[in-house]
């Protein structure tokens, strides 16, 4: 706890009681982030707390650890949910494991594009997946952008579900994506984002999955240049605060930090669009070898027994996948 306020004052009493803080206190937030400074997360992640830290008057502060310093996004979720970290911006692929409702949005074609998941996160689906979060000790400030996953690998072009059997993909930490790569004939290993680079170099795994900018500023790029454009996975993210941090905050600066975290979102979507161009510019000029999906429906008929298995384990899902599937 007091490692949270290292450097800053804060009178023992306050911690003691983890009363809200007051015009003295002061706290110094520490920020996981797995993106390379550069990055649209990144950027938006740096004006979130620096305006934060400007309109609370300093009483909160803090700093963002980019490029996964401070340890794989599995690890920092337990991190948060312990109150290590104070503040993050998480994908919600992984955080599946802690809050199975956020499942949802790994069903993978569950959104028709990356504009149909903004209207869902940003309305009651949204504010229940924030609740879900929020009982994980987690609390929800906005949703991020990362466009949509495609398949990407060290072998050969993937055209058609057939392409995928035999091959071992590298998946995010979420056993519904084993699940997803199976149910195309696929292997899957779940692994951290660090060792996907060398995991497909070495040949540990023919392929990954990502979307345009991360395919691009990890390098996968290098080691792996058959880019297929399935887009079956379109991933909200969120800027989100340990419940243990935000508990001590007083209403008012909860208010500054909420609005300024949407500030950051919208900034973010912005940033998003743009790097999503570029990204894709640099890796063609690169050389990799691109290739459209003229018959998606296969891919999406294969993923029946992805959906019947995710509400059989969690039948909160079902509501969930009808109210996404009822707004246009
Ligand atoms: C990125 C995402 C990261 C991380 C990564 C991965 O697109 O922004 O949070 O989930 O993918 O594949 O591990």
């Amino acid at each position: 706890m007091i490692k949270r306020f290292a450097g800053k004052t804060l009178g023992a009493a306050a911690l003691v009681a983890g009363l809200a803080l007051t015009s003295g206190a002061q706290a110094a937030w520490k920020g996981w982030n797995i993106h390379t400074p550069d990055y649209p997360v990144s950027e938006a992640m740096e004006y979130f707390i620096s305006e934060v830290d400007k309109r609370t008057d300093g009483r909160v502060s803090g700093k963002v650890y980019h490029s996964a310093v401070l340890g794989s996004q599995e690890d920092a979720i337990s991190q948060m949910q312990l109150g290590g970290i104070d503040f993050a911006e998480f994908n919600l692929g992984p955080l599946g494991p802690s809050v199975p409702e956020v499942n949802v949005v790994s069903l993978p074609f569950i959104f028709k594009d990356v504009e149909h998941m903004h209207r869902v996160m940003d309305g009651q689906v949204g504010q229940e997946l924030g609740d879900a979060i929020a009982k994980a000790g987690i609390v929800a400030l906005a949703w991020y952008d990362s466009g949509s996953r495609s398949f990407y690998t060290t072998k050969h072009p993937i055209s058609t579900p057939a392409d995928v059997k035999g091959m071992k993909f590298r998946v995010m930490n979420n056993e519904l994506y084993v699940g997803m790569v199976e149910a195309l004939g696929g292997n899957a290993t779940p692994l951290a984002y660090s060792e996907v680079y060398q995991s497909l170099k070495t040949g540990v795994v023919d392929g990954a999955e990502n979307n345009w900018p991360s395919y691009e500023s990890s390098n996968h790029y290098e080691v792996a240049q058959y880019y297929s454009d399935t887009q079956h996975l379109i991933l909200p993210e969120v800027l989100c605060v340990s419940q243990q941090a935000w508990d001590k905050l007083s209403d008012a600066d909860k208010k500054v930090v909420r609005e300024v975290a949407q500030e950051s979102a919208k900034m973010q979507r912005e940033l998003w669009a743009k790097r999503e161009q570029k990204s894709r510019e640099i890796v063609e000029k690169a050389g990799i070898q691109y290739n459209a999906i003229d018959d998606k429906k296969a891919f999406q008929d294969a993923m029946g027994p992805v959906y019947e298995d995710a509400v059989k384990k969690n039948p909160a899902l079902k509501d969930l996948i009808d109210q996404i599937r009822s707004i246009e």
